[in-house]
Order: structure tokens, then sequence, then C-alpha cells
């Protein structure tokens, strides 16, 4: 029968509940409302019930405050039992303690009979504290429902990646707030994390320096034509590019000064994009001069925006580095195991039927040449 005590008591049952799963704990906020609520139906029944009430509370608090103090239940159970006992008198405390018991024994029971359930359960509890190891698809799952509710954000739209936080926000608003939060909480990289970094920056620096230097004028690689573009470019200048092997080495070997001064269409690589995307470049801020690093593949595909330049009157510099092809998708050809085909620029061979024949010499300066541009021909 529905009683205005049976009502309170499942509310409070309910909110325990829930409580206890979602953060762990029972508020005592929540704690000290119910007490306030049970504590009215007590007083409503008179004096005497007000009496057993209190009874019940202490009963409560004292039977489960050595266990609490054993470490063997929490806080939130201590004062659970003792608002049910406020509500119920000596009684229902009695009764919550006896089922309380019965349920826990039933639950040790499943746990040592199911042994695969009772390690998930741990491995749910360890979850806050130990992220990785068993607990790491269970850490996954709470940041996934963490933004989204119970259903989570959706499917493949989670949020969590390996080993960090997940936060959901619009990107600059959110790191302009992390970075204040940062600020006033007086953040700082652990020294040793600093000293790491810094030890692999000046490994990585020799590196690209020692990658970088000409060490056969004659044969200059791509790194090396990277390398002097860059010493001649100046601090506010912008290199453009988007496919072919430049990107990748440019991300290894350039060094950008100005955030600006770095523009890769690396979203969809699309060849072609240099040249158009360096004139709009330049229009974006006729400032700075703007070097198109392109490969003979790109140029190839598109390099008619050289005319739009000159009918806009804005200079670009266009650095073409000839390989004879598409050198990078070569490579992805031979290191799947097929042999080389159809990604160099050759002459068919009438012999072998093939595109094995010698390399076909395009003169790039020419071509630029012949469209008005200032063409200079590196001969390396
Ligand atoms: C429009 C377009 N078509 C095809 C591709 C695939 N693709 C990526 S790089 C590349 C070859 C680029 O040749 P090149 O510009 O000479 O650069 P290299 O590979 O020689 O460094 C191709 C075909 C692409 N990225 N964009
Ligand atoms: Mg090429």
């Amino acid at each position: 029968m529905w009683t205005l005590r049976s009502i309170f008591l499942w509310m409070f049952a309910a909110g325990v509940t829930y409580y206890d799963l979602r953060y762990r704990k029972v508020p005592n906020r929540f704690v000290l409302l119910s007490a306030a609520g049970g504590f009215a139906l007590a007083a409503a029944g008179g004096w005497s019930a007000c009496r057993a009430g209190l009874c019940g509370m202490l009963l409560g608090f004292a039977l489960l405050f050595p266990a609490f103090l054993l470490r063997m239940v929490g806080g939130g159970d201590v004062k659970s039992l003792a608002v049910i006992g406020l509500a119920t008198g000596l009684g229902g405390v009695a009764l919550a303690m006896a089922v309380g018991i019965v349920a826990g024994g039933v639950v040790l029971l499943l746990m040592t009979v199911l042994p695969h359930a009772a390690q998930r359960v741990n491995d749910y509890r360890a979850a806050l504290v130990d992220p990785f190891q068993a607990s790491y698809q269970v850490r996954q799952a709470l940041g996934a429902l963490a933004q989204g509710g119970l259903f989570g954000v959706g499917l493949g739209q989670g949020v969590q990646k390996f080993g960090a936080l997940p936060l959901v926000g619009d990107a600059r608003a959110t790191l302009d707030a992390l970075r204040e939060g940062a600020a006033a909480a007086k953040a700082r990289t652990a020294a040793e994390y600093g000293d790491r970094v810094e030890s692999l920056k000046a490994e990585w620096d020799a590196a690209v320096d020692s990658i970088r230097a000409v060490e056969t004028p004659e044969n200059l690689t791509q790194a090396n034509v990277i390398g002097i573009v860059n010493e001649a470019s100046g601090p506010r200048d912008v290199v453009v590019c988007a496919a072919g092997g430049m990107p990748g080495d440019l991300l290894k070997l350039w060094r950008p000064v100005d955030p600006k001064g770095y523009h890769m269409e690396y979203g969809f690589s699309c060849m072609g994009y240099e040249i158009a995307g360096g004139l709009g470049v330049k229009m974006a801020d006729p400032s700075r001069d703007v070097f198109v690093m392109v490969g003979d593949g790109s140029y190839l595909m598109l390099h008619t925006e050289i005319v739009t330049s000159l009918e806009e009157g804005q200079k670009i510099i266009i650095v073409v580095v000839d390989n004879s092809g598409y050198q990078c998708i070569r490579n992805l050809q031979m290191s799947t195991g097929s042999p080389s085909y159809g990604n160099e620029l050759r002459y068919r061979d009438p012999k072998t039927g093939i595109l094995d024949g010698p390399y076909i010499p395009i003169d790039f300066a020419a071509n630029a040449a012949r469209l008005g541009a200032v063409a200079i021909r590196a001969e390396t």
C-alpha cells in the first residue's frame, strides 16, 4: 500500500542508487534534504514517532559506523541507513539491515560462482584509478557516456582517444578556456617532461640540418631544395603545397616562423591546388611573398593560373621539383609488391609495348616562360 512513508523510502532509495552509480558517492546535500524529509514524516506522527525515528537513526548509524571505520562500507551507506532509521524507526532499520545483508550475501555468492563477473565489477571500480590495463574499455565507455547522457554521443561520434580525456566543444573557445584555466591554476609542465621534449627537439633539429645540407650540388635532393627555399624566404613569407612527396617532407623539414607562414592543402591533398591556391594566398595578403612548392606531376595537372597571376599582377614564386613523374605513388606502388608501372613520365617502348622507355625531357621553365612568367632553370 502506498503511504507517504513508502513513497519517501522509494524515492530515497532511487536517489541513493542514482548518485551511487553515477558519482560513486551520496552527496551530503541530498542526505540532509532526505533527513529533513524523514524527520518531518516522524514528527507528523507525534512525539512517540519522533522518538522512534531518532532511535532508528542512531541505531542505523551505530550499526554501520564500525564497518565504515573498517572500510567495509562507504560513508554513504552509513548516512543512508541513518535516514532510513529516521523515517521508519528501529524496526525499519533492522529490516533494511537484514535486506542489505541478504542482498550483499547474494552478490558475494554471485561473485564467487561467476568470477568473470566479479572481475568486471572490480575493473569498473578501478576504472577511475587505473584507466588502462583491464579497465581500459570501462574507462572508454564512461568517457563515451560522459558528454552524451545515457546513450553517449552517438555511434561513430566518440570523442575519446587512447590515453586522453574526452572533451567536446568549439576548438577555439575550448583552447581559450583551457589556457585561462591552466594559467589560473598555475599549471606547469613537469620538468622531466619539458627536458625530454627539449632534448628530442634538439635531436630533431640536428637531423633536419643534416638532411637539408647540400652534399652533392650537382644532384640536389628534394630535402636540399626545401632547405634552400626555406633559407631564401623571409619570416613572414608563406609556403604553399598540396600533393606528392613534398607535403610530408615539408612537414618534417620546413621551419615556419609566422603562424600564417605554412599553407598545406593536406585535407584532400589535391594535385593542382598548389599554384591556384598560392595565387589565392597571395591575394589574401599581398604583403607576403608566396613560395609554391610543386611536383612535376601536380604542375602538369594545373599550372595555368600562372596566367591569372599575371592578369592580376600578383607575384607568386613557383618552385617545381622535377623527378620525372608521380614518384611518391610509384614508391607506394612498389612498397606494396607491385613492379614500377605507369607512374613515371617515360616514353612507351615499342619493343616492350609499355611505358618503360627513356624519361620524357619536359622543359618546365620554358613552359612557364611561354605563359609569360619569369623562369629560371636550376640544373642539378
Ligand atoms: C587530383 C589528384 N589526383 C590524384 C592524386 C593522387 N596522387 C597523390 S600524389 C600523386 C603524384 C604527384 O606527383 P608529383 O606532383 O610529381 O609529386 P611526387 O610524387 O613526384 O613527389 C598522385 C597521383 C591526388 N592527390 N590528387
Ligand atoms: Mg614528381
